[in-house]
């Protein structure tokens, strides 16, 4: 049968199932790359204002639009719910992280009452991957249940991690479609050497190549959910050699290059200084490690953007590149955590052994979800400290807070927090055959929230009225750079809370007072006009209680833990 017979017969059939009438559009709408990264700064990759090499995004940009105002909900849970629905994280269930706090809204479950971008599009035709970090149920185990997995939320085809964090080297809960394997012991992924940012590349890519074999007239999205560069520092030492040395002077002269770099690229607005900044390296007594954690994690995101240049070549390969819009995003800010910065009992702060001290785990064992490994599977300990040079697979540490200062330059704050530097986040958009502009800069703000929206317009999807509204708008107006209205944007996150409207910006951390912001003219939050503008931070105020009374917020801190349900 002719090829264009099929994609008529195909069209018409589900035009029939889905009650629309896109089979006479069908060829022309275009495909959905999503590439989400986890724990990455507003400044870290090239096309932002950052040293890292991402000569692939940097690509992306220039053929395409930079948003220099977009925003996610300053974690990784609750990002992942937002960007996947289309609504604020307490409307998918999600409102903190993976526990139940028997609330509707803090179920750490994705509700039933939204719709993934997976579902949202099934109807219309197009089929569905996901490759990486989901991370928006609690049932990571191999057990079940499952309801909540991304080939019960719409996804055709999954590889990647249920769970949140882990080693690069040997995650857990890593599972394809709808089970548990070993990256040790699968014998449809057999690398030289196994890295987690490899394996999601190399799925993204396997999954094009699938879909064009079975599925050549259907439109497709692919959602791929990196971790890095999320802690711990694990990176291959070719990516690692290539930042020797760059970051042996400290984070005040990478701050103060980045902050040009963004200023001349129009990121940032050069009439807004730089603001101190958090680290002292005169006070840092481990600089070499300091330094070197700092180098692992920029070469974790050098291999993540080898990945999306992987990707790319695919798309252009199977002749989707014109018609594929592309969306790169960040799942919240940089992350100041403390995890691995000092040993602890199972997690020694100690010098490598020169042979292993436990026994080697089975090429078929599991990593335990949720847990810092406390051996590699040949049975090294794995450690932690400064006497631990990141990047093996026996080590487990974060960069900590003054590198995630660097990373968010100029601005306030890390992942946790709703002042800039914790919601702050690049979005780069591709589509040569949708979008006119080349490395434009669009400055309108924007959220996560309108993904789902974008993509239900650009796919001629229905969205289903039985479910919970999308909160989004389509981003689309804004490719042509026209406004998009919208009341306000919102967020709320263990107890820090912000509105944003126009230009103004109400933000306050948990327990604190509100402060009021010009984010136009100060980016940084540096100038609180609370004081000087009552009227402006009243209406702001009572914006914020309809949206935390609507969207089910709950006080902070959450109730205990419940684990009596689905
Ligand atoms: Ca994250």
């Amino acid at each position: 049968m002719p090829l264009r017979l099929i994609a008529f017969l195909l069209g018409v059939s589900f035009a029939f199932l889905g009650g629309s009438s896109y089979a006479d559009t069908q060829s022309h709408r275009p495909n959905f790359v999503v590439i989400l990264s986890d724990d990455i700064g507003f400044s870290d990759i090239g096309c932002y204002g950052g040293e890292i090499r991402t000569p692939n995004l940097d690509s992306l940009a220039a053929g395409g639009l930079r948003f220099t105002q977009f925003y996610n909900t300053a974690r990784c849970c609750p990002t992942r719910a937002s960007l996947l629905t289309g609504l604020y994280p307490h409307q998918a269930g999600i409102g903190h992280m993976m526990e139940d706090k028997g609330i509707p809204s803090y179920r750490g479950n994705l509700s039933t009452s939204c719709r993934t971008l997976a579902e949202m599009l099934k109807p219309a035709g197009y089929r569905s991957y996901a490759t990486g970090k989901w991370h928006v149920t609690r049932h990571a185990g191999a057990d079940g249940p499952k309801h909540n997995w991304p080939c019960q939320r719409g996804f055709d085809r999954y590889y990647g991690t249920i769970h949140g964090a882990g080693s690069f080297y040997d995650p857990s809960s890593l599972v394809r479609d709808n089970t548990m394997i070993s990256p040790y012991a699968d014998p449809e992924y057999t690398p030289d050497k196994y890295y987690y940012t490899d394996a999601i590349s190399d799925h993204a890519v396997r999954f094009i190549k699938e879909h064009h074999a079975q599925e050549e007239n259907r439109p497709f999205l692919l959602y791929i959910a990196y971790t890095a560069a999320h802690w711990p520092m694990h990176a291959l030492p070719e990516d690692i050699a290539k930042y020797d040395g760059k970051y042996d002077h400290g984070y005040e002269p990478i701050r103060r290059a980045r902050y040009q770099k963004a200023c001349s690229l129009g990121i940032i607005d050069p009439a807004q200084p730089l603001p101190a900044g958090i680290g002292d390296w005169g006070k840092v007594n481990d600089k070499e490690w300091e330094s070197a954690c700092m180098e692992v994690y920029a070469a974790m995101i050098d291999r993540m953007d080898q990945g999306i240049g992987k990707v790319i070549d695919q798309l252009k390969r199977s002749g989707d590149y014109e018609n594929t819009v592309i969306l790169y995003m960040q799942d919240n800010g940089g992350c100041a955590e403390g995890m691995g910065r000092t040993g602890n009992k199972n997690h020694p702060n100690i010098p490598r052994p020169n042979a292993p001290t436990l026994p080697a785990m089975r090429s078929t064992d599991f990593a335990v979800a949720g847990s810092v490994p406390s051996q590699t599977r040949d049975g090294y300990p794995v450690r932690m400290g400064p006497n631990v040079m990141p990047g093996g697979d026996d080590t487990y540490v974060a960069y900590g807070e003054a590198w995630a200062n660097v990373s968010n330059t100029p601005l306030r704050e890390y992942k946790h927090w709703v002042h800039e530097g914790g919601i702050s986040t690049p979005l780069i958009v591709h589509w040569p055959a949708g979008i006119a502009a080349r490395g434009e800069l669009r400055t309108q703000p924007g959220h996560l929230i309108d993904i789902a929206a974008t993509l239900q317009e650009l796919g001629q999807a229905k969205y289903p009225i039985d479910a919970t509204p999308l909160e989004g708008r389509s981003l689309v107006p804004a490719f042509a750079n026209h406004a998009i209205e919208r009341e306000a944007i919102y967020w709320e996150h263990e107890g820090n809370r912000a509105v944003r409207k126009g230009d103004w910006k109400l933000v306050a951390k948990h327990g604190g007072s509100w402060e009021l912001y010009d984010i136009r003219a100060d980016r940084t939050e540096s100038k609180d006009l609370s004081t000087s503008k009552p009227e402006i931070v009243a209406e702001l105020v009572e914006l914020y209680e309809k949206y935390a009374a609507r969207t089910f917020v709950a006080p902070w801190p959450l109730p205990k833990t419940r684990s009596d349900g689905l």
